[in-house]
Order: C-alpha cells, then sequence, then structure tokens
C-alpha cells in the first residue's frame, strides 16, 4: 500500500494566489491538489497545514473515500467553503497519486471516457456591443462553439466581467476591496440589446452565455430571462443569489431560458432543492470548492437523475490542478454539459506544467497517469503570495449589494 509520508501546501501568486497541496508517498508518487478560494487564500492553507496534514501521514493513500470521509465527518464542523476546498485539495491529490500508481490518466478511473474532448466556452468581453461582438467573432475564429458575452454598461463605471485587458480578466485586483457602483435598472437596459445584437451577428449556431453575477432579485431575473429568450442563451449563469432557491422557482415561471447556478456551492445540500425540483438546468459547482472529484461526482449523479447536466466553473482563480481535475471529471460524466475556459498567463503555465490541451474550441485531459499536471516548486517559489481582494458592490445610494 501506498503510505503518505509527507504532504505540505505551496502558497504561490504568478499574477495571482494560488494554494497548491503537495502530498508525498512511499510508492515513490506524490499527487496535487488544488486549494485555492480566491480572496480567503490563507484560510484554507492554514486549515491545511494545520488541521489536515497532520492527520494525513502514514495513510495509506489508496484509501480516497474513506480519507474523505474521514476529513468530512470527523472534523464535526461539516461543510463550508474553507472546509471543502481543502478536502478538495486532498481528494485530488489521492486521485492523482491512484492514477499515477495504476498507469491511468484518471478520467480512465472514473469510468472512461464518454465523449472524444469537452466542449468550453471562451470570455467574450467589450466596454460597448460592438467590441463585445468583435471580441466572440475572436473566439470563434478560435474554433470556439460557445462564448460568454458580457459588456459594460452605459453610466456604470465598470461591471463585473468585463476586463481592462480583453484576453484576460482578474477581479480580484486590489490590496483591499475596490468599491465599485451597481444600477440593476441600467444593466438591465443593455444585456437584451446585446444578444439581440449578436445573435444577428454571429448566426444561429453557436451558444452564447451569460454571467448575472448575483446581482438580480428574482423577478427581475426573470424579466432578464424572459427578455433574453427570443435569442436562445445557452444558459443565463447566477440570475439571483442561491441562498434562497425558491427564488429560482419564480424565474422558472416565466421564462423557458435555461439556468446555471452552483460556482459558489461547496456540497451537494446546497444544490439538491435546485436539482430534485428541476429549478435549474446546468450545476457549476466546482471540484475545488466542492469537496473534490469524490464529492463532485456524487453532485453529478444527483442531477443525473433530473436531466440537469454539468458546467462547471473555470475561472483562473481556479488552478491549472482544478483545471486538470475538472477536465478529467468532464471527460467521464455522462451528464456533461460544458465546461468555462479561461486561459492563465505564461508565469501560471510554466508553474503548473500540463498535459491537458486546447483544440477547436473543445479540450481533452490528455493521457499522461494521474492528473496530468504538476506544480514546478522552484517556480512558485519565486512569487511569493500577495493579499488581493474580490471587489464589492454598493448601489448608487450607497447600499451594498452582491458583487
Ligand atoms: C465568475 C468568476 O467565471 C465566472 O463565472 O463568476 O469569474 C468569479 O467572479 C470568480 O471566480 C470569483 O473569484
Ligand atoms: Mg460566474
Amino acid at each position: 500500500m501506498p503510505r503518505i509520508t509527507d504532504a505540505r501546501v505551496i502558497v504561490t501568486c504568478p499574477g495571482r494566489n494560488f494554494v497548491t497541496l503537495k502530498i508525498e508517498t512511499d510508492a515513490g508518487v506524490h499527487g496535487v491538489g488544488d486549494a485555492t478560494l480566491n480572496g480567503r487564500e490563507l484560510a484554507v492553507a492554514a486549515y491545511l497545514s494545520e488541521h489536515v496534514v497532520p492527520c494525513l501521514i502514514g495513510r495509506d493513500a489508496h484509501r480516497i473515500e474513506d480519507i474523505w470521509q474521514f476529513l468530512y465527518k470527523g472534523a464535526y464542523w461539516r461543510r463550508g467553503p474553507v472546509t471543502m476546498s481543502a478536502i478538495a485539495a486532498v481528494d485530488m491529490a489521492l486521485w492523482d497519486i491512484k492514477g499515477k500508481i495504476a498507469g491511468l490518466p484518471v478520467y480512465q478511473l472514473l469510468g472512461g471516457a464518454s465523449r472524444e474532448a469537452v466542449m468550453v466556452y471562451g470570455h467574450a468581453n467589450g466596454v460597448g456591443i460592438d467590441d463585445t461582438i468583435a471580441a466572440a467573432r475572436g473566439y470563434i475564429d478560435q474554433g470556439y462553439k460557445a462564448v460568454r458575452l458580457q459588456c459594460g454598461v452605459p453610466g456604470m463605471a465598470g461591471t463585473y466581467g468585463v476586463s481592462k485587458r480583453r484576453d484576460r480578466y482578474e477581479p480580484a485586483d486590489s490590496d483591499l476591496p475596490t468599491e465599485t457602483i451597481w444600477s440593476t435598472e441600467k444593466y438591465l437596459r443593455i444585456v437584451p440589446p446585446l444578444f439581440a445584437a449578436a445573435r444577428e451577428a454571429l448566426g444561429p449556431d453557436v451558444h452564447l452565455l451569460h454571467d448575472v453575477h448575483h446581482r438580480l432579485t428574482p423577478i427581475e431575473a426573470a424579466r432578464l430571462a424572459k427578455d433574453l429568450e427570443p435569442y436562445r442563451p445557452f444558459w443565463i449563469e447566477d440570475a439571483t443569489p442561491a441562498e434562497n432557491q425558491d427564488g429560482f422557482r419564480l424565474i422558472r415561471q416565466h421564462s423557458t431560458t435555461p439556468l446555471a447556478v452552483g460556482e459558489v456551492f461547496n456540497a451537494i445540500w446546497d444544490a439538491k432543492t435546485l436539482i430534485e425540483n428541476q429549478l435549474i438546468d446546468y450545476i457549476r459547482a466546482t471540484v475545488t470548492h466542492a469537496g473534490g472529484l469524490t464529492h463532485l461526482r456524487r453532485i453529478a449523479a444527483l442531477a443525473d437523475l433530473y436531466q440537469v447536466r454539468t458546467g462547471c466553473h473555470g475561472a483562473t482563480d481556479l488552478s491549472p490542478v482544478a483545471m486538470a481535475a475538472a477536465l478529467h471529471f468532464d471527460l467521464s460524466v455522462p451528464n456533461f454539459g460544458i465546461q468555462e475556459y479561461m486561459a492563465q498567463t505564461d508565469e501560471t503555465d510554466r508553474v503548473f506544467p500540463h498535459a491537458y490541451r486546447f483544440e477547436a474550441g473543445q479540450m481533452h485531459p490528455g493521457e499522461a497517469p494521474g492528473l496530468g499536471v504538476d506544480i514546478d516548486e522552484a517556480q512558485a517559489a519565486t512569487y511569493p503570495y500577495k493579499r488581493a481582494y474580490l471587489p464589492v458592490a454598493r448601489l448608487e445610494d450607497g447600499t451594498l449589494w452582491s458583487w
């Protein structure tokens, strides 16, 4: 049996912060897991190094399910993004180790490929409608079959999803949270014309997506879903905060626009009501924030019973380790829908060498044993942690809102 001999947490900032767990075994192989929680990185790093690593030493690395249960039930304090990201990192690293020992890519251990490759969506954004459509064309020219559209809102200084640099989007941009101003009324005036113009310019085939980023009340979200219906969006995401799951029932009563939610979910319990009542169409939970491959597969299995498909979060605050793990998951689950993909910086790609690849709008995790991704510790050490927060949003009268 491969015994865990050592585990350590590596925090690095090659342009943005990443937390990685590396587990060593006496079988001559190691595994890596992503534990990055944007803006709260060091909480997970401490949870791992202070409270998880000491419990791992000496255990059989093959007992993935048992270790998962030990960390989940054994903490007594269940769930929450910090706990579940820490468990996820251990889980990913153990699947990586199992794959390396078996000499197989992780997707083979998960039942093998259910498709040739996985469809990903890129992020097209611009200050106005025309440059957003031009950005979308850029993605389509690279072979993308699906593009997310976000544009600036006239009368507002900036908004979620629109970056200074078109090809990169990094909202955690400040040593202390940046304060931004939000106007629902102005936002709701620009998104339908954006979609009308995009559908007209880009034709019927390309999948068009949009992220509301939790900014609307249920009835406002219902209005947007209804207004976008003629342009056949692939989904609207996080249309309203999901703590109140009944809010989604209200949106459903008014529209057939597909709904996606779940990038901030950390356990199956966050999604249970939404899935069982068929209030959503895509579940966006990730391997990093929702307890690793072991737990994400459980969520996908529940979703599959209700024809809800997966659409994993894949922003740049999930490291290439998470992207690799997501691609093994995506390739294998029967109810895969789509995968979000944002290219990382060259510095990040150098810190995390990986086997996954992009081709013609699709991705594949590659055939390397394990997850097919690693961390170059020497490179990582040259990029020390730098505190960075996500922004906050306020309404025009100063009321704090959902960012
Ligand atoms: C987002 C994220 O990719 C998405 O859909 O909502 O960019 C999100 O803002 C970040 O992951 C926050 O850390
Ligand atoms: Mg989102």
